[in-house]
């Protein structure tokens, strides 16, 4: 025994092993009758995947996002010996039309909810149903993200005197950036503090206040000669982040930590862009993004038991009962 089949048989010996795909299995006995099968499946729309050419066999895999064992009793199943769900059965059932292929089944609407048809395989390997569900009752993730329009927002900017060479030029970065996703003037209220000690407490004043809707920090901190820098950095890192965790309205990180004054000059408008104005469009994001987790939106507004898309569709499918 080798040390490959040592540690497979140690796997199945203390985990159990997990099923890593399902295959139906089509033997074709000559050349043409492969040819037909691969030309069959690749015009329904499976894709290809592994393939290999032996010198006892060659084969290829045609896969599909999903497949499984399906156990079923009753009547109103297909007479297939392979079953292939898509998105559409009246396009492929057009496919298949014009392609010539065998169609053993017309289609037709199914009690369960979907359209399906059947074909005769090539080389007479059988027979495939194609169905496709009249409703999509999958689950799809609810994605949500902040816009960038920022009209009618409050923003607060806390900038640091200290290193004010490279912090006005992120100011004026994350001016910009304000006034270009629609904040008027008067909705921007800018703080200057001594260092970038100072601003996390700056950013909390503005963030309590009850009218900002995001605020933006902004400082550059560069590295010396001593560990001050570390300290530094990670007390302004941890007290912008408390005091978003704390007061539940956003603040972007517009704080540069660089080793050098070439660095630092490379963030604030040169090589690298310019890192107040990214902090700026965080925040406009972070500030709209309210709205769409907020009550009533499609991502968290929904109540628990509430009928979503996906609970109707499970629902409508237990019912009908597929096939
Ligand atoms: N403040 C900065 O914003 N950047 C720095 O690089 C820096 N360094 O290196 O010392 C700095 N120090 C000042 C500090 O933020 C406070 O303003 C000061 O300690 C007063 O509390």
């Amino acid at each position: 025994m080798n040390a490959d089949q040592r540690r497979s048989l140690r796997v199945s010996v203390v985990g159990f092993p997990m099923i890593k795909s399902i295959h139906k299995l089509l033997v074709p006995k000559r050349g043409a009758d492969f040819h037909a099968l691969a030309d069959f499946f690749d015009a329904l729309g499976l894709v290809r995947g592994e393939s290999w050419k032996g010198r006892r066999s060659q084969g290829m895999k045609l896969d599909a996002p999903e497949a499984g064992v399906e156990i079923g009793m009753g009547r109103g199943f297909p007479a297939a010996d392979l079953v292939v769900e898509c998105d559409s059965a009246d396009v492929l059932y057009e496919v298949a039309k014009r392609r010539g292929f065998r169609i053993a089944e017309e289609i037709a609407d199914c009690d369960w909810g979907a359209r399906m048809f059947t074909l005769e395989l090539p080389a007479g390997a059988g027979r495939l149903a194609i169905f496709s569900y009249n409703q999509d009752w999958r689950a799809k993730p609810q994605v949500g993200e902040g816009k960038l329009d920022a009209s009618g927002k409050r923003f607060g900017i806390v900038v640091s005197r200290f290193n004010a060479f490279i912090t006005e030029r992120l100011l004026a970065g994350a001016l910009d950036a304000l006034r270009r996703t629609g904040v008027r003037s008067g909705d921007i209220h800018v703080l200057r503090v001594p260092g970038a000690f100072e601003v996390p407490s700056a950013a909390r004043m503005l963030a309590a206040n009850g009218k900002t809707d995001a605020v933006i920090c902004l400082a550059c901190i560069i590295r010396g000669e001593t560990s001050h820098y570390e300290h530094l950095a990670n007390e302004v890192t941890r007290g912008i982040g408390q005091s978003a965790q704390e007061t539940g309205v956003p603040h972007a990180y517009g704080v540069l930590t660089c080793d050098s004054l070439e660095q630092a000059i490379d963030r604030a408008g040169l090589k690298m862009g310019n890192k107040g104005w990214d902090a700026a469009l965080s925040a406009v994001e972070m500030a709209c993004l309210k709205g769409v987790v907020g009550r009533g939106s499609s991502v968290a507004g929904r109540k628990r038991g509430s009928r979503s898309q996906v609970a109707g569709g499970r629902k409508q499918r237990k019912q009908s009962g597929r096939r």
